[in-house]
């Protein structure tokens, strides 16, 4: 942190040696697996910025964005539209959710056998060490899987926030409309909050923005299709991490500068790994910042990891909002574009599997690993049709199962080891 910002954090009721015992974590795990990286783009420099003022100066940002009347918004979940938040002059951030923290006092309200995410939010309140849920007006949560949807109750309780989305369960006509209603009851319940009207200008405003944000991260899951792959695994992790809580149009800008970075390392065949490295698909369960356990093992075990079909990853990004011609089309087409996300909550879903597919063609991964959260039910289990579909089509295919802990962090390095020689051992058949 380039500034002392004891004064804000204590406003905010943060527990001051915690936070600090956190922060001082955070930047040694930092130094160790990401400063530690070699070969990395100079325009990373940003984003290292960016994280080492992530409780910092953007707390700062948010706070005058208050104060200057903009209503934060915070969200767990891509199928709340940032488009809706941001058209009415809402600041849309992600919540803290991706580090074993608060745990103790997270179970006295939550069952112990719940995935490290929700117990991560849950801990991160209690404990006092999230600045971003201090400094929210309103939470937004959704009727997802049944731990969160639960754990949204209580969170409601302890912080009187939270307004919760029905989510279907099915991608039927019902579902949509359903879904498409949900939307509507935003839009409304944004405007009560702030007292603004929705206008055309202002959505166009915003999904011009939002879909910037989005085009920026395609080109660079499309750069990262290169062989050798100019930038990491968990470079590309981070940047798709910090894109739920950096401002949307200095990210853009950032990061197309970082892309047009990492056009001229392709252009000339500048990687981070040797060419030839194993090429690895993450597949499942969101990485909320700062959860870089499982890249970090693949990448210091010699693979690069060149995607993720994931929240973190793919499934925020890959489609955009389509334009519109009134307000309620725009709510319609919010509705359409977050349908397209193929969650684990949803069933069936087999598009995921197609996308899983299209994803290891597109980026040539040589092998798919299935990550899920312990206690992750949807995801667990959807790991069993993802490994038939993944072998079917003549790829490896890993399952791990893990939380935020570093306690199993041996015993994964040594079957992610096993994965990428059997992957090398195939190549050299
Ligand atoms: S659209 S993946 S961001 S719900 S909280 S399901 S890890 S048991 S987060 Fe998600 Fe929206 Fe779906 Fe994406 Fe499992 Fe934990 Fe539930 Fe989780």
């Amino acid at each position: 942190m380039s500034e002392n910002y004891q004064e804000m954090w204590a406003s905010l009721g943060l527990n001051l040696e915690a936070h600090q015992g956190l922060l001082s974590v955070l930047s040694d795990a930092y130094q160790s697996i990401y400063l530690s990286q070699k070969n990395r783009p100079a325009g990373m420099g940003y984003f290292d910025f960016v994280v080492s003022e992530v409780h910092g100066l953007r707390i700062v940002e948010l706070l005058k964005d208050k104060a200057a009347g903009k209503l934060i918004v915070g969200t767990f979940c891509v199928y709340v539209p940032e488009e809706l938040i941001l058209a009415l002059d809402g600041v849309s951030i992600g919540l803290c959710a991706g580090a074993d923290v608060g745990t103790e006092e997270a179970e006295k309200f939550i069952p112990r056998n719940t995935c490290a995410l929700i117990k991560g939010f849950m801990g991160f309140k209690l404990a006092g060490l999230c600045p971003y849920v201090e400094s929210a007006d309103l939470i937004i949560g959704e009727t997802t899987c049944d731990g969160k949807k639960k754990a949204y109750e209580i969170f409601d309780e302890i912080t009187r926030k939270v307004y919760v989305m029905e989510l279907p369960n099915k991608k039927s006509d019902e579902g949509r409309a359903l879904w498409t209603n949900e939307i509507r009851k935003l839009a409304q319940k944004l405007i009560e909050v702030t007292g603004r009207e929705i206008t055309l200008d202002k959505l166009r405003e915003a999904a011009r923005v939002v879909n910037a944000k989005r085009r920026a991260l395609q080109r660079l899951s499309e750069a990262r299709a290169s062989d050798p792959a100019p930038i990491s695994g968990l470079d590309a992790l981070l940047i798709n991490q910090i894109s739920f809580y950096d401002d949307p149009l200095r990210f853009t800008s950032k990061l197309n500068e970082l892309c047009d970075e990492l056009d001229e390392r392709v252009k000339h065949g500048t990687g981070v790994s040797p060419k030839g490295a194993t090429r690895v698909l993450v597949s499942g369960s969101p990485m909320a910042l700062p959860n870089w356990k499982l890249h970090s093992i693949i990448e210091s075990s010699g693979g690069i990891v060149v995607g993720e079909e994931a929240c973190v990853g793919e499934r925020n990004f890959r489609d955009l909002l389509d334009a519109f011609s009134t307000v309620d089309e725009a709510l319609r087409k919010m509705a359409d574009r977050s349908m397209g996300i193929n969650c684990a909550c949803f069933t069936p879903n087999d598009e995921r599997l197609t996308d899983i597919h299209n994803m290891s063609s597109k980026l040539h991964a040589q092998g798919v690993i299935h990550y899920a959260l312990q206690f992750c039910t949807p995801y667990l289990v959807e790991a069993y049709r993802a490994k038939n579909s993944v072998e079917a089509a003549g790829l490896p295919f890993l399952r791990i199962e893990t939380d935020y802990s570093l306690e199993d962090a041996g015993q994964l390095k040594t079957r992610v080891e096993a994965f990428i020689e059997m992957i090398r051992d195939v190549k050299r058949s």
